[in-house]
C-alpha cells in the first residue's frame, strides 16, 4: 500500500505525493517506513531558503525564483511553512491564468504546512518533507518561512542556502530582525527595491554584518530585488549558485548536512530511549514521578534519576 503511493508519486502523481507528505507530516505509522525507504535517494536536491519578516514578498520571491528554474529545465517543490498569503492567494498577483498553467505544470509542486502542532518540531518536519521531495525528484526545493522567533531560525538550518528577504523602510525595526537569522543568512535581499529607502537598507544591513562575526569565509552579498516584476531576480539566481559551488568546495555543504543528520539522530534517539524507559519502568512510575514533581515533592533532577535507576 505504502509502496503503491510511493510508486504513484514518484510517477509524477501530485495527489499521491499529497498523501505522503500528509503520512510524514502527521507522523502517521507508515511515516517510518516511507523514509525509510526513500532515504537513500535524497541529497541531490538544492534546497534553497526564503526567510525574512512578514510581508516581505517572500512568496512573490519565491515564486520567481520557481519560474526562472523551471526556465532552466529544474524540478522545482515551493515548501510554504505557515504562509498568511497563501500561494493559492495573492501571492501570485492575481495571476489566474498563470495559475492555471502553473498547477499544469508537471515539473512544479506546492506545498503548505501548518507551523504548528509538528510532535517533533517543526524543523523536524521540515527536514522530511524536504527530503521526500528531494528523493521523489524535485532538483531544486524552495522552502518560505516568516523569520521570527527560535522555530523558524530552526527550519531554515535545514536548507543548504539561506535568503533573508527585508525590505525598505524598516529603519529601526531592522534591529528587530533576529540576530539569529541574520547570523545564518548567506544572502540578503533587499526586495521592494522600487520603494524609496532600499540603498539606506542595504547599508544598515552591510553595517550589521561588519559588526557580527563572520562564520564562514562566506561573505553574504547584498542584493536588491522588484519581485513583482522580476528585476534582480537573475542576480539572485547567480548569487544562489555561486553559494552552492561555494558550500560544495569548502565543506560547508557537508557540514550543514552533518549537523541535520545529527538532529535527526539525536532526536530519534530521545524519543526511542523515552519510550523504552516508560516501557521498562512503568506509565504509572513515570506519571507518579511527574505527580511528586508537580507537588514539589521532588525535583524535576532527582525525579530522572530515581527513574533511571529504576
Ligand atoms: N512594491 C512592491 N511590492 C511587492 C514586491 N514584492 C512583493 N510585493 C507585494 O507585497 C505584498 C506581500 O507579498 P508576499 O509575497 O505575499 O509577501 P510574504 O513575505 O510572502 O508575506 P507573508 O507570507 O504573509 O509573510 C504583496 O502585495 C506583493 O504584491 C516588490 O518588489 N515591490
Ligand atoms: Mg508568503
Amino acid at each position: 500500500m505504502t509502496g503503491d503511493l510511493l510508486a504513484r508519486a514518484r510517477e509524477g502523481d501530485k495527489r499521491a505525493l499529497a498523501r505522503v507528505l500528509s503520512a510524514v507530516e502527521n507522523d502517521e505509522p507508515r511515516a517510518a517506513d516511507i523514509l525509510r525507504e526513500l532515504y537513500p535517494k535524497t541529497g541531490r536536491a538544492r534546497i534553497v531558503g526564503v526567510t525574512g519578516p512578514p510581508g516581505g514578498g517572500k512568496s512573490t520571491l519565491v515564486n520567481r525564483l520557481a519560474g526562472a528554474y523551471r526556465e532552466q529545465g529544474e524540478r522545482v517543490a515551493i515548501v510554504a511553512v505557515d504562509p498568511s498569503s497563501p500561494f493559492s492567494g495573492g501571492a501570485l498577483l492575481g495571476d489566474r491564468i498563470r495559475m492555471q498553467e502553473r498547477a499544469l505544470d508537471e515539473g512544479l509542486f506546492i506545498r503548505s504546512m501548518a507551523s504548528r502542532g509538528h510532535a517533533g518540531g517543526l524543523a523536524r518536519t521540515t527536514a522530511r518533507v524536504v527530503n521526500v521531495l528531494d528523493a521523489i525528484g524535485y532538483s531544486v526545493v524552495l522552502v518560505e518561512t516568516v523569520g521570527v522567533g527560535q522555530e523558524e531560525v530552526d527550519v531554515v538550518r535545514v536548507v543548504d542556502t539561506v535568503c533573508l528577504v527585508t525590505v525598505p523602510g524598516l529603519g529601526d525595526d531592522i534591529q528587530a530582525i533576529k540576530a539569529g537569522v541574520l547570523e545564518i543568512a548567506d544572502i540578503l535581499v533587499v526586495n521592494k527595491a522600487d520603494r524609496p529607502g532600499a540603498d539606506e537598507t542595504a547599508r544598515d544591513l552591510a553595517q550589521m554584518l561588519t559588526l557580527g562575526k563572520l562564520r564562514t569565509e562566506w561573505k553574504p552579498p547584498i542584493l536588491r530585488t522588484v519581485a513583482a516584476t522580476g528585476e534582480g531576480v537573475p542576480d539572485l539566481v547567480s548569487a544562489i549558485a555561486r553559494h552552492a559551488i561555494w558550500a560544495g568546495e569548502s565543506g560547508e555543504r557537508d557540514r550543514r548536512r552533518r549537523d541535520a543528520a545529527r538532529s535527526e539522530v539525536e532526536s530519534l534517539l530521545r524519543d526511542g530511549l523515552v519510550r523504552r524507559l516508560r516501557d521498562r519502568v512503568g506509565e504509572d512510575r513515570v506519571e507518579r514521578a511527574v505527580a511528586r514533581v508537580a507537588d514539589r515533592a521532588l525535583d524535576p533532577y532527582a525525579a530522572v534519576d530515581e527513574l533511571l535507576e529504576d
